[in-house]
C-alpha cells in the first residue's frame, strides 16, 4: 500500500485543486465565538487579568499573553532584495501544442488552464518603499502545472548587471542604501551604486536600461517580462533547444516620465500597487503574452556574443519571439502576508520539458533561492505554505522539521523500502511516466576559476540599445545619467562613468552628460563599440498598443459645472473602455453627482488625460483656483493630452497654456463627442511628444 500522507490531494483538475486548496488554508469567521489558538473562548478581549481594578498584571493571564506574544512575532526577514512587491492570481493558457520544442505538460493542451501566482516587485527599496523609483522590476511568475510547479522568475529588463553570480552580494551591496546612514530607500542615485558599475564594465549595458525609461513604468500592467538567462526546451524525445522567454502586455509597454514618478513617490508611494488592485477589481484583468525565442543548438555560436552571457540580449529582428500562449491575471489575493509575503520563487522550479544552460549566473541563482527561503520563511518546510503548495503531489521521504504540517503515516521514510511495497518509487525512464530527467549535455574542462573570452566585450550592446532609441528616449536617458551622476558626491566616480563607461559605448551622450555634470568633454573611450545595426524593437515608442483602454481620465470640474457635460463625457470614456473620474476641488456633489476626488488628493499624474467640462460658474471657481490651473499646467508640461468643452477653454488660458498646444482640444457646449474623439486618439499614444520643446516652457 502506498504511504499515506495526510494533506496530499489525488488528481484532478489544476485550477479546481490550487482554489480548494487556498480555501482549506483560509480562515473567514462568521458566527464564531473569539477563541484562543488553543479553541477555548474568550469573553473578554478588552481588558487584561489583573489584581483589583487598579492592580498589577497577573502573568496568570493566559490570553493575553497568546496574544501579545503572537504580535510580536508577526514579521518575518524581508527578501533581501525585491522586498517590495504585488501579486495576483491567474491562468495560463498555451494557444497550440508545443509539442515540437517541449514536453511539459502545460504547454501542450491549448484548453488547459494553468493557475499561476505572478509577484512583481523592485528590487532595492524595502518592503514599505515607493512603488515608482527608477529600479529594475521583478517579474516572477510560479505556474502551478500537473507535474510540479514552475517558476519563471524574471525581470522587466532582459539582461542583468553581472555574468557571474559570486558578484551578486558585491553588486547587491553596492545598489542598496549606503551602509553607514542606511541612505537613500529605493534608488541608485548614490556614490557607492556609480563607484561599482564604474568599476565593473560589465554592468555597462544593464545600467543604461536602468537610465532608460523601461525603469521607471506606467504600471505593472504595461511592463514586459524577460526570463534573461538562456534556458533550455526538452522534447519528448530528447531533443534540446535554447530558449529565450518574454512576457508582453496585451496593453504594450509604457512608461512614466521621471518627473511624474518622483511626484507619484511621494504623493502615492503605492501607486503601481493600487493600479494593479484596482484593474483587476474593476474586471480590466491584466494580460500577457508569453512568447519564445528558439534557438537550435547548432546556431548557438552565431550570434558574435555568448548565449551563456546574461549581459546580452538576443535581437528579436535576428531571433523572432514566436508568441505561444497568454495569461491573465483575474483574482486579486485575499491576504497580503499569507499569499504575496510568504510565496517562494526559485529558478530551480522547473518541470520536465525545461532544462537549465550553463549561464554562470543562473547557475548561481539554482542555489540561492532554497538557501534564502530557509531563513525567510523559517526551514525547509515552506514548500507546505498553502501559496507554495503544488497541485500535484509532492510525497517523499523528507521528513520533521520547523513547522511541518504533513503527518507522515507508516514506517517507510526512505527509498527502497520493503515495509510499504517500496513506495514511494523513483519512475521508471524507460516506461517515460514523467520523472524528470536532466538534459544529458556532453561535458568536459578542467577546473578553473575563469571568465570565458567570450563574455569580453561589455559595450556592443550598450551601443546596440542605445543606437536603437527614439530622440525622446535618448534625451531621457541623457538626463538619467545627469541626475544619478549629480546625486554622486565624489568627483573622481562621476568622471570614471563618464570617460571610462560612457564614451566607450557612445561619444555624443558622454559629452552631454559631461556637460551636465560640468565636467570636460571626455575623450575617445579606450574601447570604443562603434555602430550596431540597430534593434528597433527595443525602443519603448514601437512597443506602444494605441488604445484608451483602461486609462484613467480626470473629468475635471466644480460645483457650477454643467452636468450634462459630465455625464456624456464620462459616457463616452467609458464606452471606449477607459476609466473617467471626476475630480473637482471639494467632495461636495455636482448637478447630483459625486466627485470621486479632490484636486489635491488625486493629482493629475496620477491620470493619463483630462477633460474640463464647460458650465460657466464651475469654470469660473477653477480658473480661479491655484490648485485647478496646476493640474492642468502639470498636465500640459507631462505631454497628456487635454480636452476643453464649452467655458471650460477659460481654466487652460487662466493657467497660461500655450494657446494652440499640440494634444490640446477645444470644443463648444453640447460638441463633446466632437472633442472627445481627438482626445481619445491622443491619450491612446500614451503622450504628445510634439509637445516637447513647448512644454519645457511651463512651470512644472
Ligand atoms: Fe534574484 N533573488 N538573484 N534575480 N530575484 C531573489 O530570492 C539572486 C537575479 C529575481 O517576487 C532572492 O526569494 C542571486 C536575476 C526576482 O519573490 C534571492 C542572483 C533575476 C526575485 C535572489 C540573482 C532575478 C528575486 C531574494 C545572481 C532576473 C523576487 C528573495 C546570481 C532573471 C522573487 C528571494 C519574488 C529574488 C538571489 C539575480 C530575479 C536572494 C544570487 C538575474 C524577480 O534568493
Amino acid at each position: 500500500m502506498a504511504n499515506k500522507q495526510r494533506n496530499q490531494q489525488p488528481s484532478a483538475p489544476a485550477e479546481d485543486l490550487k482554489s480548494k486548496d487556498l480555501e482549506r488554508s483560509r480562515a473567514r469567521p462568521q458566527n464564531e465565538a473569539l477563541r484562543t489558538n488553543q479553541g477555548v473562548k474568550i469573553a473578554d478581549n478588552q481588558n487584561t487579568l489583573r489584581a483589583g481594578p487598579r492592580g498589577p498584571s497577573l502573568l496568570e493571564d493566559f490570553i493575553m499573553r497568546e496574544k501579545i506574544t503572537h504580535f510580536d512575532h508577526e514579521r518575518i526577514p524581508e527578501r533581501i532584495v525585491h522586498a517590495r512587491g504585488s501579486a495576483a492570481h491567474g491562468v495560463f493558457q498555451v494557444y497550440e501544442p508545443m509539442t515540437e520544442y517541449t514536453k511539459a505538460a502545460f504547454l501542450q493542451d491549448p484548453s488547459v488552464q494553468t493557475p499561476v501566482y505572478v509577484r512583481f516587485s523592485t528590487v532595492q527599496g524595502p518592503r514599505g518603499s515607493a512603488d515608482t523609483v527608477r529600479d529594475v522590476r521583478g517579474f516572477a511568475t510560479k505556474f502551478y502545472t500537473s507535474e510540479g510547479n514552475y517558476d519563471l522568475v524574471g525581470n522587466n529588463m532582459p539582461v542583468f548587471f553581472i555574468q557571474d553570480a559570486i558578484k551578486f552580494p558585491d553588486f547587491v551591496h553596492a545598489v542598496k542604501p549606503e551602509a553607514p546612514n542606511e541612505m537613500p530607500t529605493g534608488g541608485s542615485a548614490h556614490d557607492t551604486f556609480w563607484d561599482f558599475v564604474s568599476l565593473v564594465p560589465e554592468a555597462t549595458h544593464m545600467v543604461l536600461w536602468t537610465m532608460s525609461d523601461r525603469a521607471i513604468p506606467r504600471s505593472l500592467r504595461t511592463m514586459e517580462g524577460f526570463g534573461v538567462h538562456t534556458f533550455r526546451f526538452v522534447n519528448a524525445k530528447g531533443v534540446s533547444r535554447f530558449v529565450k522567454l518574454h512576457w508582453r502586455p496585451v496593453l504594450g509597454s509604457y512608461s512614466l516620465l521621471w518627473d511624474e514618478a518622483q511626484k507619484l513617490a511621494g504623493k502615492d508611494p503605492d501607486f503601481h500597487r493600487r493600479d494593479l488592485w484596482e484593474a483587476i477589481e474593476r474586471g480590466d484583468y491584466p494580460e500577457f503574452e508569453l512568447g519564445v525565442q528558439i534557438i537550435e543548438e547548432k546556431d548557438q555560436d552565431s550570434f558574435g556574443f555568448d548565449l551563456l552571457d546574461p549581459t546580452k540580449l538576443v535581437p528579436e529582428e535576428i531571433v523572432p519571439v514566436k508568441i505561444i500562449g497568454k495569461m491573465t491575471l483575474n483574482r486579486n489575493p485575499d491576504n497580503f502576508f499569507a499569499e504575496t509575503e510568504q510565496v517562494a520563487f526559485h529558478p530551480g522550479h522547473v518541470v520536465p520539458g525545461i532544462d537549465f544552460s550553463n549561464d554562470p549566473l543562473l547557475q548561481g541563482r539554482l542555489f540561492s533561492y532554497t538557501d534564502t527561503q530557509i531563513s525567510r520563511l523559517g526551514g525547509p518546510n515552506f514548500h507546505e505554505i498553502p501559496i507554495n503548495r503544488p497541485v500535484s503531489p509532492n510525497i517523499n521521504n523528507q521528513r520533521d522539521g520547523m513547522h511541518r504540517q504533513t503527518i507522515n503515516v507508516g514506517q517507510a521514510s526512505y527509498e527502497p523500502n520493503s515495509v510499504s511495497d517500496a513506495w514511494p518509487k523513483e519512475t521508471d525512464p524507460a516506461a517515460k511516466d514523467g520523472g524528470f530527467e536532466s538534459y544529458a549535455e556532453p561535458m568536459e574542462g578542467t577546473k578553473i576559476r575563469v571568465r570565458s573570452e567570450s563574455f569580453a566585450d561589455h559595450f556592443s550592446q550598450a551601443a546596440l540599445f542605445y543606437q536603437s532609441m527614439s530622440d525622446v528616449e535618448k534625451e531621457h536617458i541623457a538626463l538619467a545619467y545627469q541626475f544619478e551622476l549629480g546625486k554622486v558626491t565624489k568627483p573622481e566616480i562621476r568622471a570614471r562613468v563618464v570617460n571610462e563607461i560612457l564614451a566607450n559605448f557612445d561619444a555624443g551622450l558622454a559629452a552631454t552628460v559631461a556637460e551636465g555634470l560640468g565636467l570636460p568633454k571626455p575623450g575617445k573611450g579606450a574601447r570604443p563599440a562603434g555602430k550596431q545595426k540597430p534593434s528597433p524593437a527595443l525602443s519603448l515608442l514601437n512597443r506602444g498598443v494605441p488604445g484608451i483602454k483602461t486609462r484613467k481620465i480626470a473629468v475635471l470640474a466644480a460645483p457650477g459645472s454643467d452636468g450634462a457635460a459630465i455625464k456624456s463625457v464620462q459616457v463616452a470614456l467609458k464606452s471606449q473602455g477607459a476609466t473617467p473620474l471626476l475630480v473637482a476641488p471639494t467632495l461636495a456633489p455636482i448637478d447630483g453627482m459625486n466627485p470621486d476626488a479632490t484636486i489635491s488628493g488625486m493629482p493629475s499624474i496620477m491620470f493619463d488625460g483630462v477633460v474640463v467640462v464647460g458650465g460657466a460658474q464651475g469654470t469660473k471657481a477653477l480658473a480661479q483656483s491655484g490648485d485647478a490651473r496646476h493640474f492642468v499646467l502639470e498636465a500640459f508640461r507631462h505631454l497628456k493630452a487635454i480636452a476643453a468643452t464649452g467655458a471650460g477653454k477659460d481654466v487652460l488660458s487662466a493657467s497660461h497654456l500655450p494657446e494652440k498646444g499640440d494634444g490640446v482640444f477645444l470644443g463648444d457646449d453640447g460638441k463633446v463627442e466632437a472633442v472627445l474623439k481627438p482626445f481619445i486618439e491622443a491619450v491612446g499614444q500614451h503622450r504628445v511628444w510634439a509637445r516637447r520643446q513647448m512644454a519645457e516652457t511651463v512651470p512644472a
